[in-house]
């Protein structure tokens, strides 16, 4: 074709595809670019409970454009913390904007802040700018609360012979300071321990029926809590069975204790220590029983048993309980209702035996110290101990 003719053909054309376009008086029918402009940033609280992340199209267009999604986990998890969508949105001829709504699951329980996706799979009428387009929602932590499972051995609420002459089940809304109060301070308590315990219901508090204590870092220090019963609840003598859950890691060190009632006057050890449960949380699956007694400290004694978990279990993963049956003859200590040591009244020996008199409740998680070592690189904070129960029957 002759130069000329070309020329003419291609005006011709394009001269027909204006007079379509001013014909219809609308823009052509152009295939806009869809895209996410921000990922969402949220505290996990009510005020926060949609994000709306919105979608744009580069430009409007004159017929509709569908737009397919779908949420996917990333460290947030689908039900649990987000609830999962997939669906399609349309966007109208003539706009350019939509918004897709995520609902997140607000509760009051610590968790890391956590990300999950939301992915545009597929559209019609628009196209995916770099072939796809999503965002990232975080959920960022505002709780304050630990959240367990109640799973793990329960003890009985009765014993044949025995009735329940006090215990604490934790389930009010704050520490009854009728049952507890506070050790407080940071001496190193006897063991060059690192915590300094506090009063603060950031280490210690009751939440689902449980008392938590709440080891925390703080910088290059640690604050813990220590719980007591002196002067306020005191007992000679009973079975007793206190259901917990543990912390767990190197240089953490979970106990739950007593000790003679008389303390402040005859001093340690001569008021006797009972200790129902300790565990050194580099071995998380083994539990000590022990008893400390001795006229004066130079004459300080002491002597126990270990029992230990099956392999693969730790007293972190769930509860259990820890008990002593004790009476005039002697102690034994139980796991899970099963006996692992037993001390009888002869066990002193030549020492006194301090073990006929009333004793307070000790409820502690300790940070480093001679026996259990010091936290390492290994060990994550908060460490946490939750308490159930905690029951006498005589
Ligand atoms: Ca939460
Ligand atoms: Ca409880």
């Amino acid at each position: 074709m002759p130069l000329m003719q070309r020329v003419f053909l291609f005006a011709a054309i394009a001269a027909i595809f204006v007079s379509v376009g001013c014909q219809k008086d609308e823009p052509p029918a152009v295939a806009p670019n869809v895209q996410f402009p921000i990922d969402i940033n949220g505290l996990e609280n009510e005020e926060n409970r949609f994000f709306e992340f919105p979608v744009v199209l580069d430009q409007s267009t004159t017929r509709d454009i569908t737009i397919f999604y779908e949420t996917r986990p990333l460290t947030a998890e689908a039900d649990v913390d987000y609830i999962p969508v997939q669906g399609s949105l349309t966007v109208p001829a003539g706009t350019a904007s939509a918004t897709i709504t995520v609902e997140i699951v607000v509760d009051e329980y610590i968790e890391e802040d956590e990300e999950f996706r939301l992915v545009i799979t597929g559209t019609q009428g628009a196209f995916l700018v770099d072939g796809i387009q999503e965002a990232i929602g975080t959920i960022i932590n505002d709780d304050t609360f630990i959240g367990v499972s109640d799973n793990g051995h329960v003890s009985a609420d009765s014993y044949p012979g025995k009735s329940l002459v006090w215990s604490d089940e934790f389930s009010g809304d704050a520490i009854d300071l009728g049952h507890w109060t506070y050790d407080l301070g940071a001496s190193g308590w006897g063991n060059q321990e690192l915590q300094n315990y506090t009063s603060s219901s950031d280490n210690a508090y009751v939440n689902d029926g449980k008392l938590f204590i709440v080891a925390k870092q703080e910088g290059i220090h640690y604050s813990s809590a220590r719980m007591k019963s002196i002067g306020l609840q005191e007992f000679q003598y009973g079975r007793i069975d206190v259901r917990a859950m543990l912390p767990y890691g190197q240089g953490i060190w979970p106990a739950i204790w007593m000790l003679g009632a008389n303390y402040p006057n005859a001093g340690w050890p001569a008021c006797g220590e009972i200790d129902i449960m300790e565990v050194i949380g580099s071995s998380p699956n083994i539990l000590h029983g022990t008893i400390h007694y001795g006229a004066d400290w130079t004459q300080h004694n002491y002597v126990g048993q270990s029992t230990y978990l099956p392999s693969g279990e730790t007293f972190a993963d769930e509860f259990h309980v820890f008990s002593i049956d004790w009476d005039e003859n002697g102690i034994t200590w139980l796991l899970d209702d099963v006996p692992f040591y037993s001390v009888n009244a002869s066990v002193t020996g030549s020492q006194p035996y301090p073990f006929d008199n009333p004793f307070f409740f000790i409820l502690n998680v300790a940070v480093g110290g001679q026996w259990p070592g010091y936290p390492d690189a290994s060990t994550t904070f908060p460490q946490f101990m939750a308490v159930d129960y905690v029951r006498v029957f005589q």
